[in-house]
């Protein structure tokens, strides 16, 4: 196909990760034709390209599976219980290969505009190949993480050395021996960096401008008896996963706080702790996300165990969080973060009142004209969440409304699932529903591409061709949102979740806080009463 003959599709996703490659499955068994479009040159999305070095799950593997077909589950076996990229990636391959959907994939494509033609009811597609798509329906499945901050710092373009971010790291490997290394962010991904490189690098510089809590992973490796143990409990997580507050296997089910003496507080607390996972966040006090009281004590629970861990005070001034609650932003896991400061050929570089003021050729420099020199930098600075996948693509609803301009103004969404002003528009793991922040992603990713592709298959047997969220329901839905998040101390601080990690970025909660489960009820409602908030034609 060219521009004057457009491939002609029932569907077209965009994107072939975790939930791309669901969704194209779905749809594909339903009849559709229907085919997925990645700028990658393989299937992964997310694991595709955060190949860092150290880059592996926070969520525990058998949780992060597909649960939708017990096979597919069993038959595949992880080695460890956190398990590592390279592992990731190739479960993704075997659940492309068992579900044959290479076929349906077409790589090394980018969608650089869609716009939707009133008259026909469907969405115009183009690529950065040239190519034009018509398709009934476009479903974007591009992830929430995935528009890397790249062009962070003046000069970036004159370093002489070799500059890398995490989301675009080479398939070839990165030799950082004997080389003077500078990593800047501790967010998930730096602290998995660090503490991957900080052997092997020469000198390693890390650049701290916000401390973040950390809690320590313990990663078993598995043996087959363990294998077989968690294979066992299929039946139990795909039942009750899907109605916990963060689609992990743990949820809040230790009571209310203030009903506790401070001896179980502490009991409870160091045994969530002691689990070596998200546990200690998203399974001991949900009073953790609304309750200052609450908030200020299992914080200072954390920072002991950090303070124990790092001892030297220079270093607990520098890495010990004080400015904001325990878990009101993305928690991370580490193993060996922290420990990785003692090292002599690790230096910590506070950036907070002294931030980076440019690259150099030779490193970087900081505001006060200190030159740190470098042969490598490597920026873990993070992601324009939830919007950017989509704001990079030149989307036009109806009457040419550009969603980049709007979300510009005011990120706004009908239950995350679809946009008013843009009709058959679906959207995964985008604003105001649950997602990365607070929901392990394969759990909100499943039910957010089965409730499409169930929308899909009600149009289709009442013939049905266009459907549009209505104004009033997606205000309603935005309003719900915005009650449940302002409830919360999430609000108050900064971070991808709120947006605020990039400048001028509207500031509102990305992430749905009102539960996994609520939510899918609440989908699940909509669905059931015939799609009411939603006009079909
Ligand atoms: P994050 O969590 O957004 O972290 C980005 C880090 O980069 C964070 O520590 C930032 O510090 C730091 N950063 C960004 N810009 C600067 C400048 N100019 N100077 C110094 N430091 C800077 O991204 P990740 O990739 O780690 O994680 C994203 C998600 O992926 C994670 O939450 C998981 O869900 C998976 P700041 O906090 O802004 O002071």
């Amino acid at each position: 196909s060219g521009p004057d003959r457009p491939m002609q599709l029932d569907a077209a996703v965009i994107g072939a990760g975790v939930s791309g490659l669901y969704q194209l499955y779905l749809l594909r068994e339903q009849g559709l034709s229907v085919r997925a479009f990645d700028t990658a040159s393989d299937v992964g999305g997310t694991w595709y390209w955060n190949r860092y070095p150290g880059a592996r799950f926070d969520s525990e593997g058998y949780i992060y599976q597909y649960l939708f077909s017990e096979e597919l589950y069993k038959d595949w076996s992880w080695s460890e219980k956190f398990p590592a990229q390279p592992e990731i990636e190739r479960w993704l391959h075997y659940v492309t290969e068992r579900l044959d959907l290479r076929k349906d994939i077409q790589f090394d494509t980018t969608i650089t505009q869609a716009r939707f033609d009133e008259a026909t009811g469907r969405w115009r597609i183009e690529t950065d190949r040239g190519q034009a798509i018509d398709a009934r329906f476009l479903i974007t499945c591009c992830g929430m993480l995935s528009a890397p901050l790249r062009d962070m710092f003046p000069g970036q373009d004159t370093f002489e050395g070799e500059i890398f971010h995490t989301a675009r790291w080479p398939k070839t490997p990165v030799d950082v021996s004997g080389k003077r290394v500078g990593v800047i962010g501790i967010g998930a991904t730096g602290i998995q960096v660090v503490q991957t490189i900080a052997g092997a690098a020469g000198h390693l510089s890390v650049f701290v401008r916000t401390p973040q809590y950390v809690l320590p992973m313990k990663n078993p490796a598995y043996t087959s008896a363990d294998q077989e143990a968690y294979k066992a409990k299929f039946h139990d997580l795909a039942t009750r996963l899907p109605h916990t507050f963060s689609g992990f296997e743990y949820d809040f089910e230790n009571g209310a706080w203030a009903e506790k003496t401070p001896q179980e507080r502490v009991e409870i607390l160091e045994s969530v702790w002691q689990d070596g996972s998200l546990k200690l966040w998203l399974a001991s006090f949900a009073e953790i996300f609304f309750d200052e009281g609450v908030s200020a004590e299992i914080s200072e629970f954390v920072r002991g165990k950090m303070r124990a861990e790092l001892k030297d005070p220079k270093l607990c001034a520098a890495l010990l969080p004080t400015e904001y609650g325990f878990g009101t932003h993305r928690v991370p896991l580490e193993r060996g973060f922290l420990q990785a400061f003692h090292r002599p050929n690790v230096s910590l570089v506070s950036v907070k009142d002294n931030p980076i003021a440019a690259v150099t050729p030779r490193g970087l420099r900081l505001a006060d004209g200190t030159e740190v020199p470098l042969d490598i930098l490597i920026l873990a600075t993070g992601f324009d969440a939830g919007t950017g996948a989509l704001t990079r693509i030149d989307i036009r609803g109806r009457g040419g409304r550009s969603l980049k301009e709007e979300w510009g103004r005011d990120i706004r969404t009908t239950m995350g699932l679809q946009v008013h002003g843009y009709p058959n528009l679906f959207t995964t793991a985008a604003p105001l529903a649950p997602s990365a922040a607070l929901c392990n992603m394969t759990t909100c990713l499943q039910q957010q591409a089965e409730w499409i592709s169930r929308c899909i298959a009600y149009m289709r047997e009442r013939n049905l061709h266009v459907i549009e969220a209505d104004e009033a329901f997606q205000d309603e839905w935005v309003e719900h949102h915005d009650g449940i998040a302002a409830a919360t101390l999430v609000t108050k601080t900064n971070s991808w979740y709120m947006g605020s990690n990039v400048e001028g970025k509207p500031r509102r909660l990305l992430s749905y806080i009102g539960g996994v489960g609520t939510y899918r009820q609440k989908c699940d409602e909509v669905a059931a009463s015939g799609y009411s908030g939603f006009s079909l034609r």
